[in-house]
């Protein structure tokens, strides 16, 4: 509770921070997006990790703001990139359910992009399978109006969660993205067979499919192999806060 109370205190004092990881095409391997993160810097130990505060803002409800400003702060970025010559590339954002659940979310997201000027197929939202099974007609609607507005759909951590093929045909999505768990472990085994089946589905879905957590060059030339389209992880480049992501593009391109 102490920690909430830390949290709902650095948030309000904007310490919250918002970092960038990129995603390339693995033919060319030129950057094409990134995913936004959010790191919370804490005086004792660096950042805490996402994967602990998170949790606890969707308990206290606080994911709901801070939602809002990562969306804020994503198309703000969108923004800057395109006035920089980066206007090509997409920003993904992780969608908590609680957001889904408050009814302003479609209207919130709608009215940042316009207060930015982005173009809404920049922004990319990332939703889980069980952000899906938790409020399955809550989120179909919602991303179906979002997409008609023109805002891109990825499903995250594809194949670790409980789920139905079904929401395959119901979600209008753009991407899907290979957990790394799959990817991780591409010797011949079952994690190679998984994620084969999961670029072969969406790649019949008509779907563009990304790898995450590409550590090693054979994984790379692996999931290239397998078809896929893109990759995420440590190989092409760490998490980074905005202000290093600039001169690494531009030393990219
Ligand atoms: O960056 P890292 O791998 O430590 O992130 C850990 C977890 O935190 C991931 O599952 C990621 O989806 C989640 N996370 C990171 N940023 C956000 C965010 O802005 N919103 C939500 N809801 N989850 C996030
Ligand atoms: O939203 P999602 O659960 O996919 O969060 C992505 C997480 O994966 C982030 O916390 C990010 O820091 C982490 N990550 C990104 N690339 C790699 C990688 O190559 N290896 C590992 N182990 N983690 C990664
Ligand atoms: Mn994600
Ligand atoms: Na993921």
């Amino acid at each position: 509770l102490n920690m909430i109370r830390r949290l709902r205190n650095d948030f309000a004092d904007r310490k919250l921070e918002l970092w960038f990881q990129p995603q390339v095409d693995l033919v060319s391997e030129n950057v094409v997006g990134m995913e936004g993160l959010l790191r919370w810097p804490d005086t004792e130990s660096g950042y805490i990790s996402p994967a602990v505060f998170v949790p606890l803002a969707e308990y206290s409800g606080l994911i709901v703001d801070i939602g809002e400003w990562v969306l804020e702060e994503s198309c703000r970025r969108i923004q800057e990139l395109k006035n920089a010559g980066f206007g090509h590339l997409r920003v993904a954002v992780n969608i908590s359910i609680l957001q889904f659940r408050d009814r302003q979310f479609i209207d919130k997201v709608k009215a940042v992009i316009k207060r930015f000027d982005c173009d809404p197929s920049k922004l990319e939202l990332e939703i889980t399978e069980s952000v899906v099974m938790d409020e399955p007609q809550i989120v179909i609607d919602a991303l179906r109006s979002l997409k008609e507005f023109g805002v891109a759909i990825a499903i995250d951590d594809f194949g670790t969660g409980f789920s139905s093929m079904s929401y395959l045909q119901k979600l209008p999505l753009d991407r899907l993205k290979v957990d790394r768990s799959f990817v991780n472990d591409i010797t011949p085994g079952k994690s190679a067979v998984i994620a084969e089946t999961i670029v072969t589905l969406g790649n019949k879905l008509g779907l563009l499919t990304i790898a995450e957590g590409v550590e090693k060059r054979e994984q790379a030339s692996y999931m290239l192999k397998l078809g896929c389209d893109e990759a995420q992880g440590y190989l092409f480049a760490k998490p980074m806060p905005f202000s290093e992501l600039m001169p690494f593009l531009k030393e990219r391109t």
